[in-house]
Protein backbone atom coordinates (compact mmCIF):
# COMPACT_ATOMS: atom_id res chain seq x y z
CA UNK A 1 0.00 0.00 0.00
CA UNK A 2 2.45 2.47 0.89
CA UNK A 3 4.80 1.59 -1.59
CA UNK A 4 1.96 1.77 -4.25
CA UNK A 5 1.41 5.47 -3.06
CA UNK A 6 4.91 6.70 -3.12
CA UNK A 7 5.55 4.88 -6.50
CA UNK A 8 2.58 7.10 -7.60
CA UNK A 9 3.75 10.36 -5.84
CA UNK A 10 7.14 9.56 -7.75
CA UNK A 11 5.45 9.55 -10.87
CA UNK A 12 3.38 12.15 -9.97
CA UNK A 13 6.70 14.28 -9.39
CA UNK A 14 8.19 13.02 -12.61
CA UNK A 15 5.86 14.15 -14.79
CA UNK A 16 5.60 17.31 -13.07
CA UNK A 17 9.12 18.52 -13.11
CA UNK A 18 9.90 16.69 -16.72
CA UNK A 19 6.73 16.56 -19.20
CA UNK A 20 4.83 19.54 -18.06
CA UNK A 21 7.19 22.37 -17.49
CA UNK A 22 3.66 24.71 -18.28
CA UNK A 23 3.41 23.90 -14.30
CA UNK A 24 6.07 25.87 -13.63
CA UNK A 25 8.75 27.46 -14.97
CA UNK A 26 12.43 25.88 -15.98
CA UNK A 27 15.43 28.38 -14.73
CA UNK A 28 19.19 27.63 -16.05
CA UNK A 29 21.73 27.50 -13.97
CA UNK A 30 24.41 29.83 -14.60
CA UNK A 31 22.58 30.79 -17.84
CA UNK A 32 19.61 32.46 -15.58
CA UNK A 33 21.51 33.42 -12.87
CA UNK A 34 24.97 32.44 -11.68
CA UNK A 35 24.18 30.94 -8.48
CA UNK A 36 22.03 28.10 -7.27
CA UNK A 37 20.64 30.81 -4.02
CA UNK A 38 19.99 33.32 -6.63
CA UNK A 39 17.82 31.25 -8.71
CA UNK A 40 16.23 29.82 -5.73
CA UNK A 41 15.20 33.51 -4.57
CA UNK A 42 13.95 34.10 -8.11
CA UNK A 43 11.80 31.34 -8.43
CA UNK A 44 8.29 30.70 -7.81
CA UNK A 45 6.56 27.75 -6.73
CA UNK A 46 5.93 25.11 -8.54
CA UNK A 47 9.60 26.33 -10.40
CA UNK A 48 12.21 23.91 -11.59
CA UNK A 49 15.86 25.08 -10.88
CA UNK A 50 18.71 23.27 -13.88
CA UNK A 51 21.87 23.32 -12.62
CA UNK A 52 24.67 22.68 -15.57
CA UNK A 53 27.69 20.21 -15.25
CA UNK A 54 30.11 22.12 -13.21
CA UNK A 55 31.55 22.27 -9.62
CA UNK A 56 29.63 25.23 -7.09
CA UNK A 57 30.77 26.20 -4.01
CA UNK A 58 27.43 26.62 -2.71
CA UNK A 59 23.75 24.94 -3.16
CA UNK A 60 20.88 26.64 -1.83
CA UNK A 61 19.39 27.63 2.31
CA UNK A 62 15.38 28.79 2.16
CA UNK A 63 12.59 29.13 4.40
CA UNK A 64 8.78 28.92 3.44
CA UNK A 65 9.37 29.48 -0.30
CA UNK A 66 9.20 28.72 -3.24
CA UNK A 67 7.24 25.32 -2.56
CA UNK A 68 7.34 22.92 -4.26
CA UNK A 69 11.00 23.49 -5.57
CA UNK A 70 13.13 21.16 -8.10
CA UNK A 71 16.84 21.27 -8.23
CA UNK A 72 17.83 18.59 -10.99
CA UNK A 73 22.03 18.07 -11.82
CA UNK A 74 23.28 16.11 -14.35
CA UNK A 75 22.09 12.61 -14.11
CA UNK A 76 26.08 11.33 -14.87
CA UNK A 77 26.71 13.34 -11.55
CA UNK A 78 28.99 16.11 -13.14
CA UNK A 79 26.69 18.31 -10.86
CA UNK A 80 29.11 19.10 -7.58
CA UNK A 81 28.14 21.24 -4.79
CA UNK A 82 31.97 21.29 -2.97
CA UNK A 83 31.59 22.97 0.51
CA UNK A 84 35.29 23.32 0.91
CA UNK A 85 35.04 21.87 4.08
CA UNK A 86 33.61 24.29 5.71
CA UNK A 87 30.33 24.60 7.84
CA UNK A 88 27.69 25.03 5.22
CA UNK A 89 24.59 23.35 4.34
CA UNK A 90 24.48 22.24 0.89
CA UNK A 91 20.24 22.14 0.17
CA UNK A 92 18.77 23.26 3.16
CA UNK A 93 14.44 23.79 3.47
CA UNK A 94 12.35 24.90 6.48
CA UNK A 95 8.32 24.27 5.70
CA UNK A 96 9.06 24.63 1.80
CA UNK A 97 8.84 20.88 -0.30
CA UNK A 98 12.20 20.47 -2.47
CA UNK A 99 12.80 17.57 -4.79
CA UNK A 100 16.79 17.55 -5.78
CA UNK A 101 17.80 15.11 -7.82
CA UNK A 102 21.16 13.98 -9.74
CA UNK A 103 23.95 16.21 -7.21
CA UNK A 104 27.26 15.41 -5.98
CA UNK A 105 27.45 17.41 -2.60
CA UNK A 106 30.60 16.72 -0.78
CA UNK A 107 33.25 18.30 1.83
CA UNK A 108 31.38 20.16 4.90
CA UNK A 109 31.92 20.29 8.33
CA UNK A 110 30.53 20.95 11.95
CA UNK A 111 27.56 19.07 11.85
CA UNK A 112 26.00 20.93 8.73
CA UNK A 113 24.06 18.38 6.49
CA UNK A 114 24.07 18.04 2.57
CA UNK A 115 20.19 18.49 2.36
CA UNK A 116 18.45 19.55 5.68
CA UNK A 117 14.76 19.09 5.42
CA UNK A 118 12.77 20.79 8.44
CA UNK A 119 9.19 20.82 9.05
CA UNK A 120 8.84 19.76 5.23
CA UNK A 121 8.33 16.71 3.37
CA UNK A 122 11.82 15.94 0.80
CA UNK A 123 13.10 13.91 -1.93
CA UNK A 124 16.25 13.21 -2.78
CA UNK A 125 17.51 10.83 -5.67
CA UNK A 126 20.30 9.62 -7.29
CA UNK A 127 22.69 11.91 -5.06
CA UNK A 128 26.10 11.30 -4.26
CA UNK A 129 27.06 12.36 -0.68
CA UNK A 130 30.90 12.44 0.27
CA UNK A 131 32.92 13.31 3.08
CA UNK A 132 30.18 15.08 4.85
CA UNK A 133 29.54 15.10 8.46
CA UNK A 134 26.18 14.55 7.84
CA UNK A 135 24.44 13.61 4.52
CA UNK A 136 21.03 14.29 5.04
CA UNK A 137 19.17 15.25 8.14
CA UNK A 138 14.88 15.22 8.42
CA UNK A 139 13.39 16.92 11.69
CA UNK A 140 10.09 17.27 12.30
CA UNK A 141 9.19 16.07 8.64
CA UNK A 142 9.43 13.14 5.77
CA UNK A 143 11.63 11.68 2.95
CA UNK A 144 11.79 9.88 0.18
CA UNK A 145 15.65 9.08 -0.06
CA UNK A 146 16.65 6.48 -3.00
CA UNK A 147 19.25 5.06 -5.37
CA UNK A 148 21.73 7.35 -3.45
CA UNK A 149 25.04 6.80 -2.72
CA UNK A 150 26.87 7.65 0.27
CA UNK A 151 30.47 7.36 1.01
CA UNK A 152 32.95 8.19 3.99
CA UNK A 153 29.91 10.44 5.75
CA UNK A 154 30.47 10.44 9.17
CA UNK A 155 26.47 10.59 9.87
CA UNK A 156 24.38 9.53 6.69
CA UNK A 157 21.13 10.18 7.51
CA UNK A 158 19.81 11.45 10.69
CA UNK A 159 15.70 11.26 11.48
CA UNK A 160 14.64 13.32 14.48
CA UNK A 161 10.73 13.27 15.22
CA UNK A 162 9.82 12.80 11.87
CA UNK A 163 5.88 12.71 11.26
CA UNK A 164 5.34 10.86 8.09
CA UNK A 165 6.68 7.65 7.11
CA UNK A 166 10.00 7.98 5.71
CA UNK A 167 11.63 5.51 2.93
CA UNK A 168 15.01 4.70 1.99
CA UNK A 169 15.69 2.52 -0.83
CA UNK A 170 18.08 1.23 -3.30
CA UNK A 171 21.00 3.52 -1.46
CA UNK A 172 24.56 2.17 -1.04
CA UNK A 173 25.99 3.20 1.78
CA UNK A 174 30.18 2.60 2.33
CA UNK A 175 33.07 3.56 5.03
CA UNK A 176 30.49 6.00 6.64
CA UNK A 177 30.23 6.11 10.58
CA UNK A 178 26.29 5.61 10.92
CA UNK A 179 24.45 3.85 7.82
CA UNK A 180 20.76 5.36 8.22
CA UNK A 181 20.17 6.25 11.70
CA UNK A 182 15.77 6.80 12.46
CA UNK A 183 15.66 8.81 15.24
CA UNK A 184 12.65 9.21 17.89
CA UNK A 185 10.41 8.95 14.55
CA UNK A 186 7.29 7.34 14.30
CA UNK A 187 7.91 5.28 11.24
CA UNK A 188 10.32 4.10 8.52
CA UNK A 189 10.51 1.50 5.30
CA UNK A 190 14.12 0.75 4.94
CA UNK A 191 14.29 -1.53 1.70
CA UNK A 192 17.37 -2.65 -0.54
CA UNK A 193 19.84 -0.78 0.33
CA UNK A 194 23.59 -2.12 0.91
CA UNK A 195 25.28 -0.89 3.67
CA UNK A 196 29.23 -2.27 3.66
CA UNK A 197 32.06 -1.12 5.96
CA UNK A 198 30.00 1.06 8.26
CA UNK A 199 30.20 0.36 11.88
CA UNK A 200 26.93 1.01 12.45
CA UNK A 201 24.66 -0.04 9.31
CA UNK A 202 21.25 1.00 10.62
CA UNK A 203 20.33 2.34 14.06
CA UNK A 204 16.50 2.87 15.10
CA UNK A 205 15.88 4.75 17.86
CA UNK A 206 12.73 5.05 20.51
CA UNK A 207 9.97 3.69 20.95
CA UNK A 208 7.02 5.68 18.56
CA UNK A 209 6.25 3.95 15.24
CA UNK A 210 7.35 0.71 13.20
CA UNK A 211 10.67 0.41 11.39
CA UNK A 212 10.20 -1.41 8.58
CA UNK A 213 14.20 -3.50 7.21
CA UNK A 214 13.37 -5.82 4.75
CA UNK A 215 15.35 -6.71 1.61
CA UNK A 216 18.61 -4.41 2.89
CA UNK A 217 21.92 -5.84 2.46
CA UNK A 218 24.20 -5.69 5.33
CA UNK A 219 28.01 -6.99 5.16
CA UNK A 220 31.68 -6.24 6.83
CA UNK A 221 29.72 -3.74 9.83
CA UNK A 222 30.18 -3.95 13.59
CA UNK A 223 26.61 -3.71 14.80
CA UNK A 224 23.99 -4.37 11.22
CA UNK A 225 21.10 -3.41 13.50
CA UNK A 226 21.07 -1.41 16.94
CA UNK A 227 18.31 -0.59 19.05
CA UNK A 228 18.49 2.34 21.18
CA UNK A 229 15.27 3.05 23.82
CA UNK A 230 15.55 4.21 27.57
CA UNK A 231 13.09 3.44 29.80
CA UNK A 232 12.52 -0.52 29.15
CA UNK A 233 12.71 -3.35 31.15
CA UNK A 234 14.69 -5.92 29.82
CA UNK A 235 11.54 -8.36 30.18
CA UNK A 236 9.81 -6.82 27.76
CA UNK A 237 12.00 -6.38 25.13
CA UNK A 238 11.02 -8.99 23.12
CA UNK A 239 7.51 -7.61 22.76
CA UNK A 240 9.60 -4.19 22.40
CA UNK A 241 11.02 -5.48 19.39
CA UNK A 242 8.32 -7.29 17.83
CA UNK A 243 6.59 -3.53 18.11
CA UNK A 244 9.28 -1.07 17.02
CA UNK A 245 10.71 -3.28 14.22
CA UNK A 246 10.18 -5.78 11.39
CA UNK A 247 13.19 -7.50 10.00
CA UNK A 248 12.52 -9.50 7.12
CA UNK A 249 14.21 -10.85 4.10
CA UNK A 250 17.60 -8.67 4.56
CA UNK A 251 20.84 -10.37 4.34
CA UNK A 252 23.67 -9.65 7.28
CA UNK A 253 26.83 -11.33 6.59
CA UNK A 254 30.34 -10.98 7.63
CA UNK A 255 29.22 -8.51 10.48
CA UNK A 256 30.95 -8.66 14.01
CA UNK A 257 26.99 -8.25 15.63
CA UNK A 258 23.83 -8.48 13.86
CA UNK A 259 21.62 -7.68 16.35
CA UNK A 260 22.12 -5.41 19.39
CA UNK A 261 19.75 -3.49 21.56
CA UNK A 262 21.17 -1.18 24.21
CA UNK A 263 18.06 -0.45 26.73
CA UNK A 264 18.61 1.58 29.56
CA UNK A 265 19.47 -0.71 31.93
CA UNK A 266 21.36 -2.70 29.71
CA UNK A 267 22.94 -4.02 26.28
CA UNK A 268 21.74 -7.27 24.73
CA UNK A 269 21.94 -9.22 21.76
CA UNK A 270 18.12 -9.60 20.42
CA UNK A 271 16.63 -12.14 17.25
CA UNK A 272 13.64 -10.61 15.94
CA UNK A 273 11.99 -13.56 14.41
CA UNK A 274 14.15 -16.01 12.84
CA UNK A 275 12.80 -17.73 9.56
CA UNK A 276 11.26 -14.77 8.22
CA UNK A 277 13.58 -14.70 4.47
CA UNK A 278 16.82 -13.74 6.51
CA UNK A 279 19.82 -14.70 4.67
CA UNK A 280 23.28 -15.64 6.32
CA UNK A 281 25.04 -16.46 3.28
CA UNK A 282 27.86 -15.50 1.40
CA UNK A 283 26.35 -12.84 -1.18
CA UNK A 284 28.68 -13.61 -3.55
CA UNK A 285 29.80 -10.00 -4.90
CA UNK A 286 31.18 -9.17 -8.28
CA UNK A 287 34.53 -7.98 -6.59
CA UNK A 288 34.34 -6.39 -2.87
CA UNK A 289 37.67 -5.86 -2.63
CA UNK A 290 37.12 -3.37 -5.78
CA UNK A 291 33.93 -1.52 -3.90
CA UNK A 292 31.76 -4.08 -6.80
CA UNK A 293 28.87 -5.02 -4.70
CA UNK A 294 26.34 -6.23 -7.51
CA UNK A 295 25.65 -9.99 -7.49
CA UNK A 296 27.20 -12.90 -8.92
CA UNK A 297 24.40 -15.25 -10.83
CA UNK A 298 24.28 -17.77 -8.04
CA UNK A 299 24.13 -15.28 -6.05
CA UNK A 300 21.44 -16.40 -2.58
CA UNK A 301 19.89 -12.81 -2.70
CA UNK A 302 18.59 -13.16 -6.16
CA UNK A 303 14.92 -13.27 -5.88
CA UNK A 304 15.19 -13.75 -2.24
CA UNK A 305 13.64 -10.43 -1.41
CA UNK A 306 10.27 -10.13 0.09
CA UNK A 307 7.68 -11.57 -2.56
CA UNK A 308 5.36 -9.14 -1.37
CA UNK A 309 7.39 -5.78 -2.04
CA UNK A 310 7.67 -4.58 -5.68
CA UNK A 311 9.05 -6.74 -8.87
CA UNK A 312 12.67 -5.62 -10.21
CA UNK A 313 12.89 -4.33 -13.54
CA UNK A 314 13.20 -7.91 -15.11
CA UNK A 315 9.53 -8.47 -13.82
CA UNK A 316 11.25 -11.08 -11.44
CA UNK A 317 10.71 -11.03 -7.52
CA UNK A 318 12.82 -8.40 -5.49
CA UNK A 319 16.02 -9.20 -5.03
CA UNK A 320 18.46 -8.52 -1.71
CA UNK A 321 20.18 -5.08 -1.59
CA UNK A 322 20.56 -2.23 -4.29
CA UNK A 323 21.74 -3.89 -6.81
CA UNK A 324 19.47 -6.38 -8.53
CA UNK A 325 20.72 -8.98 -10.95
CA UNK A 326 18.88 -8.85 -14.29
CA UNK A 327 17.73 -12.22 -15.11
CA UNK A 328 16.55 -12.97 -18.71
CA UNK A 329 14.32 -15.21 -20.10
CA UNK A 330 15.17 -17.63 -22.58
CA UNK A 331 12.63 -19.07 -25.29
CA UNK A 332 12.63 -22.64 -26.63
CA UNK A 333 10.75 -24.22 -29.85
CA UNK A 334 10.07 -27.63 -30.66
CA UNK A 335 9.62 -28.88 -32.96
CA UNK A 336 12.27 -27.15 -35.14
CA UNK A 337 10.06 -27.53 -38.57
CA UNK A 338 6.92 -28.33 -39.35
CA UNK A 339 5.59 -30.87 -42.09
CA UNK A 340 2.26 -31.72 -43.28
CA UNK A 341 1.75 -34.34 -45.54
CA UNK A 342 -0.68 -35.85 -48.49
CA UNK A 343 -3.53 -33.76 -47.05
CA UNK A 344 -6.40 -34.08 -49.03
CA UNK A 345 -7.89 -30.37 -50.48
CA UNK A 346 -10.97 -29.40 -48.33
CA UNK A 347 -9.70 -31.15 -45.47
CA UNK A 348 -7.72 -30.01 -42.04
CA UNK A 349 -4.50 -31.51 -40.11
CA UNK A 350 -3.15 -29.95 -37.27
CA UNK A 351 0.01 -30.47 -34.52
CA UNK A 352 0.99 -28.48 -31.61
CA UNK A 353 4.21 -26.13 -31.05
CA UNK A 354 5.49 -26.50 -27.58
CA UNK A 355 6.64 -22.51 -26.38
CA UNK A 356 8.97 -23.09 -23.42
CA UNK A 357 10.46 -20.82 -21.01
CA UNK A 358 13.91 -22.13 -20.26
CA UNK A 359 15.23 -19.06 -18.68
CA UNK A 360 14.50 -17.34 -15.51
CA UNK A 361 12.46 -14.23 -16.01
CA UNK A 362 9.09 -14.32 -17.36
CA UNK A 363 9.22 -14.94 -21.25
CA UNK A 364 6.51 -12.51 -22.61
CA UNK A 365 5.14 -13.47 -26.05
CA UNK A 366 4.11 -10.80 -27.98
CA UNK A 367 2.89 -11.89 -31.17
CA UNK A 368 2.56 -14.85 -33.11
CA UNK A 369 1.76 -14.65 -37.09
CA UNK A 370 2.35 -16.79 -40.19
CA UNK A 371 3.81 -15.41 -43.17
CA UNK A 372 2.88 -15.23 -45.62
CA UNK A 373 -0.76 -14.01 -44.40
CA UNK A 374 -2.23 -15.80 -47.69
CA UNK A 375 -1.11 -19.51 -46.96
CA UNK A 376 -3.00 -22.32 -45.97
CA UNK A 377 -1.08 -22.37 -42.77
CA UNK A 378 -3.01 -20.64 -40.02
CA UNK A 379 -3.17 -20.54 -35.72
CA UNK A 380 -5.00 -22.19 -33.99
CA UNK A 381 -6.05 -22.60 -30.33
CA UNK A 382 -2.36 -20.90 -28.22
CA UNK A 383 -2.28 -18.07 -30.66
CA UNK A 384 -2.00 -14.36 -29.50
CA UNK A 385 0.51 -12.60 -26.91
CA UNK A 386 0.65 -14.50 -23.39
CA UNK A 387 3.04 -14.58 -20.21
CA UNK A 388 5.24 -17.89 -19.84
CA UNK A 389 6.71 -17.96 -16.38
CA UNK A 390 10.37 -19.64 -15.83
CA UNK A 391 10.52 -23.78 -17.01
CA UNK A 392 6.61 -23.72 -17.68
CA UNK A 393 5.12 -24.55 -21.74
CA UNK A 394 2.61 -23.62 -23.89
CA UNK A 395 0.99 -25.53 -26.88
CA UNK A 396 0.26 -23.71 -29.84
CA UNK A 397 -2.07 -25.56 -32.86
CA UNK A 398 -0.80 -24.64 -36.10
CA UNK A 399 -3.41 -26.11 -38.90
CA UNK A 400 -2.96 -26.95 -42.14
CA UNK A 401 -6.20 -26.46 -44.82
CA UNK A 402 -5.20 -26.70 -48.29
CA UNK A 403 -8.53 -25.54 -50.72
CA UNK A 404 -5.93 -26.76 -54.30
CA UNK A 405 -4.13 -29.68 -54.57
CA UNK A 406 0.20 -28.00 -54.59
CA UNK A 407 2.92 -28.34 -52.31
CA UNK A 408 3.10 -24.80 -49.73
CA UNK A 409 5.73 -23.53 -47.99
CA UNK A 410 5.56 -20.93 -45.41
CA UNK A 411 6.70 -19.69 -41.44
CA UNK A 412 5.32 -19.53 -37.98
CA UNK A 413 7.01 -16.21 -36.52
CA UNK A 414 7.07 -15.62 -33.07
CA UNK A 415 8.04 -12.13 -31.00
CA UNK A 416 9.06 -12.27 -27.52
CA UNK A 417 11.30 -10.40 -24.88
CA UNK A 418 13.94 -13.51 -25.10
CA UNK A 419 16.83 -10.78 -25.98
CA UNK A 420 19.28 -12.68 -28.35
CA UNK A 421 16.09 -14.64 -29.70
CA UNK A 422 13.02 -12.01 -30.01
CA UNK A 423 12.23 -13.04 -33.21
CA UNK A 424 11.91 -16.49 -34.56
CA UNK A 425 10.86 -18.60 -37.39
CA UNK A 426 9.40 -22.03 -37.65
CA UNK A 427 9.67 -23.21 -41.75
CA UNK A 428 6.07 -24.89 -42.31
CA UNK A 429 5.59 -27.24 -45.07
CA UNK A 430 2.61 -28.71 -46.58
CA UNK A 431 1.92 -31.32 -49.82
CA UNK A 432 -2.04 -31.75 -50.44
CA UNK A 433 -3.79 -33.89 -52.37
CA UNK A 434 -6.36 -33.79 -54.20
CA UNK A 435 -10.28 -34.52 -52.04
CA UNK A 436 -11.58 -38.44 -52.34
CA UNK A 437 -14.46 -37.57 -54.36
CA UNK A 438 -17.78 -39.19 -53.39
CA UNK A 439 -20.32 -37.99 -55.81
CA UNK A 440 -19.54 -34.91 -57.81
CA UNK A 441 -16.32 -33.60 -55.64
CA UNK A 442 -18.50 -31.32 -53.02
CA UNK A 443 -20.06 -33.05 -49.85
CA UNK A 444 -23.00 -34.84 -50.53
CA UNK A 445 -24.29 -34.72 -47.06
CA UNK A 446 -23.75 -33.25 -43.31
CA UNK A 447 -21.39 -35.41 -41.89
CA UNK A 448 -18.73 -35.01 -39.49
CA UNK A 449 -15.22 -36.04 -41.42
CA UNK A 450 -13.08 -36.41 -38.39
CA UNK A 451 -12.16 -35.39 -34.77
CA UNK A 452 -8.50 -35.54 -34.00
CA UNK A 453 -6.42 -36.18 -32.17
CA UNK A 454 -8.72 -38.74 -30.47
CA UNK A 455 -8.09 -39.36 -27.35
CA UNK A 456 -7.22 -36.04 -26.70
CA UNK A 457 -6.09 -34.36 -23.78
CA UNK A 458 -7.43 -30.67 -24.44
CA UNK A 459 -8.19 -28.90 -27.68
CA UNK A 460 -9.52 -31.18 -30.60
CA UNK A 461 -10.89 -30.40 -34.14
CA UNK A 462 -13.63 -31.40 -35.44
CA UNK A 463 -14.34 -31.19 -39.23
CA UNK A 464 -17.31 -31.27 -40.95
CA UNK A 465 -18.80 -31.28 -44.31
CA UNK A 466 -22.15 -29.81 -45.57
CA UNK A 467 -24.24 -30.41 -48.79
CA UNK A 468 -25.96 -27.39 -48.72
CA UNK A 469 -25.38 -23.95 -46.69
CA UNK A 470 -27.07 -24.41 -43.65
CA UNK A 471 -28.15 -23.82 -40.09
CA UNK A 472 -25.61 -25.73 -37.71
CA UNK A 473 -26.16 -26.81 -34.17
CA UNK A 474 -22.83 -28.63 -32.64
CA UNK A 475 -23.44 -30.19 -28.95
CA UNK A 476 -21.27 -32.29 -26.75
CA UNK A 477 -23.02 -34.80 -24.91
CA UNK A 478 -22.02 -37.24 -22.20
CA UNK A 479 -22.82 -40.86 -21.73
CA UNK A 480 -26.12 -39.58 -19.94
CA UNK A 481 -27.32 -37.76 -22.49
CA UNK A 482 -26.82 -34.23 -20.65
CA UNK A 483 -25.24 -31.30 -22.90
CA UNK A 484 -22.03 -30.57 -21.22
CA UNK A 485 -21.09 -27.91 -24.05
CA UNK A 486 -22.53 -26.40 -26.99
CA UNK A 487 -19.98 -25.45 -29.85
CA UNK A 488 -22.53 -24.36 -32.20
CA UNK A 489 -25.81 -22.48 -32.01
CA UNK A 490 -28.06 -22.26 -35.43
CA UNK A 491 -24.99 -20.57 -36.43
CA UNK A 492 -24.55 -20.18 -40.77
CA UNK A 493 -22.45 -22.27 -42.63
CA UNK A 494 -22.07 -22.50 -46.66
CA UNK A 495 -21.68 -25.81 -48.41
CA UNK A 496 -18.38 -27.56 -48.24
CA UNK A 497 -15.82 -28.78 -45.83
CA UNK A 498 -15.34 -27.02 -42.34
CA UNK A 499 -13.71 -27.35 -38.96
CA UNK A 500 -13.65 -26.02 -35.35
CA UNK A 501 -11.52 -26.11 -32.72
CA UNK A 502 -12.87 -26.89 -29.00
CA UNK A 503 -10.66 -26.37 -25.95
CA UNK A 504 -12.01 -28.65 -23.24
CA UNK A 505 -9.58 -27.64 -20.43
CA UNK A 506 -13.21 -26.90 -18.21
CA UNK A 507 -14.86 -30.27 -18.55
CA UNK A 508 -13.40 -33.87 -16.73
CA UNK A 509 -11.98 -36.80 -18.08
CA UNK A 510 -14.49 -39.10 -19.64
CA UNK A 511 -16.55 -40.70 -23.00
CA UNK A 512 -18.29 -37.94 -25.36
CA UNK A 513 -20.42 -37.62 -27.72
CA UNK A 514 -19.99 -34.83 -30.91
CA UNK A 515 -23.50 -34.31 -32.29
CA UNK A 516 -23.94 -31.85 -35.41
CA UNK A 517 -26.80 -31.18 -36.56
CA UNK A 518 -29.23 -29.35 -39.20
CA UNK A 519 -32.81 -28.83 -40.04
CA UNK A 520 -33.29 -32.24 -41.31
CA UNK A 521 -30.03 -34.33 -40.82
CA UNK A 522 -27.71 -35.51 -37.92
CA UNK A 523 -24.06 -37.13 -37.21
CA UNK A 524 -22.73 -38.45 -34.09
CA UNK A 525 -19.01 -38.98 -33.46
CA UNK A 526 -17.79 -40.63 -30.23
CA UNK A 527 -14.61 -39.23 -28.58
CA UNK A 528 -12.42 -39.88 -25.34
CA UNK A 529 -11.18 -36.39 -23.10
CA UNK A 530 -8.08 -37.53 -21.02
CA UNK A 531 -6.54 -34.97 -18.90
CA1 LIG B 1 14.89 -10.54 -9.01
CA1 LIG C 1 17.73 -16.78 -25.95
Amino acid sequence: MICNRFIQFLTLNLILCICTPSLGDIIHVPDDYETIQEATENAENGDTIMVAPGEYPRAAGFVHEPSPIWFIGDPNHETIIDLGGDRHNGFSSQYARIFVENFVIRNNSGGRPGVGLFRTHGEVRNCVFQDLSVAITISEGSALVERCHFENNAWNTHLDLNEDETIFRYNFISECTFGIDIGYGRSALIENNTIVNTPNAIIVRGSEGLCHIRNNMVSGCDVAITLIAGLLDNQIIDEFVARRLAISYNCLWDNEMNFLAILSDTTDVFNPSPGDGMIDENPLFVDPDNDDYHLTADSPCIDAGDPESESDPDSTRADIGAFYFHLYPEIEIEPETIEFSDVQTGVSDSTTLSIRNTGRAPLHIIRQYIEPIESPFTIGNGGGDFNLDPDSTHLTWIVFSPEIQDEYEAAYCIESNDPDENSLEIPLYGTALRVKQEGGGLPIELKIVDIFPNPFNNSVIVQFTLSSNNDITMKVIDLNGRVVKMLLTHEKFSLGHHSIIWNASDIPSGIYLVNIESASKTDTRKILLIH
